[in-house]
């Protein structure tokens, strides 16, 4: 949930990349945190906890601040769940407090049946943290455009953005950056509107 601290004049936004194991989540936050202007203060550390193989055991995690709004400074936190099926403890702890989700789903034919499956199993923990997709503001991602194999855009949003509301999705080639900032500027943007027209959020 959003957390404005009044002390320290900080609203702190926590937005969750979500999707099948290799879809490109980390590469997601590797190009955030390679991008991100390192003018002072902006540029937090990029923690990933990995195994040798280079694949996200935990999470990784990737703050980030931005612009001040009504006097706020406001300040994102990236985090990255694990996709391999084995650790849905792991993500359900993860989702804790999130306040916007980027679904990355990756393009290629052959995933398709892993993307809809993490994507309810993004609903069903959700559900389990009593929030659903209707109040927690997501967007999807179509990775790895580049690859041949890629199914139809069409496709794609038949399958996973079938919803009642139809959410932005962006095509993306995560690994050349191509996607990633149009995805993370449209999930913040939807973040600082609801922000912005719900009122008194919670206090920490
Ligand atoms: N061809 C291609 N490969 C990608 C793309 N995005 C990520 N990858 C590769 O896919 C693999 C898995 O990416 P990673 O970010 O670790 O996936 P995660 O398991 O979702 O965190 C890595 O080898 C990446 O370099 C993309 O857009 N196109
Ligand atoms: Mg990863």
């Amino acid at each position: 949930m959003a957390m404005l601290n009044p002390a320290t004049r900080e609203l702190q936004l926590k937005i969750v990349y979500y999707g099948p194991a290799m879809c490109g989540k980390t590469t997601n936050l590797v190009q955030v945190h390679d991008q991100v202007q390192a003018a002072a203060g902006t540029k937090g550390k990029l923690v990933s906890l990995a195994t040798s193989s280079d694949r996200t055991l935990f999470f990784d995690f990737l703050p980030i601040e931005a612009m001040s709004i009504k006097g706020f400074k406001t300040k994102f936190q990236l985090y990255t769940v694990p996709g391999q099926v084995i650790y849905n403890a792991t993500r359900q702890l993860v989702l804790r407090g999130v306040d916007g989700v980027v679904f990355v789903a990756d393009s290629q034919y052959s995933k398709m049946a892993e993307n809809v499956e993490s994507f309810e199993n993004l609903e069903q923990n959700l559900s389990s943290l009593k929030l659903s997709l209707t109040d927690v503001p997501y967007i999807l991602q179509y990775n790895k455009r580049d690859l041949r194999n890629a199914a139809p855009i069409e496709y794609m949003d038949f399958l996973l953005n079938n919803r009642d509301v139809q959410v932005p999705s962006f095509p993306a080639a995560a690994h050349k950056c191509e996607g990633v900032f149009e995805s993370l500027n449209m999930i913040t943007r939807l973040l600082l509107n609801k922000f912005i027209n719900q009122g008194t959020p919670q206090y920490t």
